[in-house]
């Protein structure tokens, strides 16, 4: 079986499923969420202020300024609770009133078509267009582009709603930016309190930190260029034994994996301190193991909350690496799709850093993955249902 005919077997058996719609300049982002039991109930202002989260950080670019997003729910929701229906959610663009003519459903004006002659090198241009049989990469940018996961916030704010009873909450903060850093640890606390913000510039927990990245983006915007960095997504109250090792495509390291890598511009993944464990001793690396008022404790947490691809209790950290975005005010060379000559990149406005705003992504793809994880555990066609086995599980851990 070829790797995406494993995936599409996976999600058709997986308990919670997913699909988005919609191109970036289209008339709506559109989500399908399938799974979710009956009487969760459902906070619109927490799905949009989930939406407004995303759309926070400095170095954004002007499109930003054109959308407000909110999800206007369609199904699967009646009188404020799941029904246990697929929920459908619409996200309109508001930028669309401005490419109606160039980008229409039906034939339309070929003259007014705004064609991208020529890859920008990094994006899905080149691959996508040689893929599709397009001479020109207006099509693939429409659905490459990050937009879409504006529509995977939505449906990840359904899910962390589905967890918010089982104690567990998904939330992220930046690490880096170009070469900038934050040297320390980031309390679950400090990150909580990044959340609540209601002006975000680089959502990192230290000040100092955060400004040192203010320059890396500024430096960026004076010379036509963009940045990349890290985000770190944190699980909090995960109980053990979520993911299994049974099986290699049910390891919850991979599964978080696949859900963080599958967001745009993310280059690399790692789970808890994995990409610096390589090049360390073990006997500084595992995270010791001690018991103390009839619970066991660790000494660090270098694994991120999973070993053998079970969640052990402790919580998931999970980073993601973005390289830096591929559409540059000073273009790169490349190569004109019809002339074959070489000429400069498209440039189309763009961001010039989007490491918050992934970050967001990425908690709704955490989130998501750990929701499907908690069903397959727990099953249950009711919240009713669910947490009764939930708590079931509980006491059973309580009394191991
Ligand atoms: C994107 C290009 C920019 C970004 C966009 C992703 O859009 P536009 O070309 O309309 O200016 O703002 O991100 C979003 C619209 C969003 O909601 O995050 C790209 O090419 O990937």
């Amino acid at each position: 079986m070829t790797s995406s005919g494993q995936a599409i077997l996976y999600n058709l058996m997986a308990m919670l499923r997913y699909f988005t719609a919609g191109e970036s300049h289209g008339e709506a982002l559109v989500a399908f969420l399938s799974g979710l039991p009956a009487g969760l109930a459902v906070d619109q202002a927490f799905i949009d202020r989930e939406l407004w989260r995303r759309q926070q950080g400095y170095g954004r670019g002007g499109r930003m300024k054109i959308e407000r997003d909110t999800a206007r729910i369609l199904s699967g929701v009646r009188h404020g609770l799941t029904i246990g229906s697929p929920v459908s959610l619409l996200l309109e663009n508001k930028d669309w009133e401005n490419w109606q003519e160039s980008l229409p459903v039906e034939p339309g004006d070929p003259g007014k078509h705004r064609r991208v002659a020529s890859p920008r090198p990094g994006h899905a241009d080149l691959a996508g267009a040689l893929k599709y049989n397009f001479h020109e990469a207006r099509y693939v940018l429409e659905r490459a582009s990050a937009r879409e996961s504006a529509a995977r916030v939505a449906v990840g704010a359904l899910a962390k709603l589905f967890l918010r009873p089982l104690g567990i909450e998904v939330l992220s903060h930046v690490i880096a930016v170009g070469g900038t850093s934050l040297g320390a640890h980031a309390s679950w606390d400090q990150i909580q309190s990044l959340s609540t913000k209601n002006e975000v510039l680089l959502n990192c927990v230290d000040d100092a930190a955060q400004l040192a990245m203010k320059d890396a983006v500024d430096h960026a915007l004076k010379t036509g260029d963009s940045v990349g960095g890290i985000f770190e997504v944190v699980g909090h109250g995960v109980p053990a034994g979520l993911g299994t090792y049974a099986q290699w495509d049910e390891r919850l390291d991979a599964r978080l994996a696949a859900a963080v890598m599958s967001l745009q511009a993310v280059k690399g993944v790692e789970i808890g301190t994995g990409i610096n464990a390589a090049t360390s001793l073990g006997s500084t690396v595992h995270d010791g193991i001690g018991y103390n008022s009839r619970k066991f404790t660790r000494s660090h947490n270098n694994a991120g909350g999973v070993e053998g691809g079970v969640s052990n209790g402790e919580e998931i950290r999970v980073r993601g690496y973005l390289k830096p975005i591929s559409t540059l005010r000073r273009p790169l060379q490349s190569v004109d799709f019809a002339t074959r000559e070489p000429v400069k990149a498209a440039y189309e406005r763009s961001d010039v850093c989007v490491v918050p705003a992934a970050g967001v992504a990425a908690e709704a793809m955490v989130a998501l993955t750990l929701a499907g994880c908690a069903l397959e555990k727990f099953g249950g066609d009711s919240m009713g249902e669910t947490l009764r086995n939930f708590q079931g599980y509980m006491e059973q851990l309580r009394n191991y």
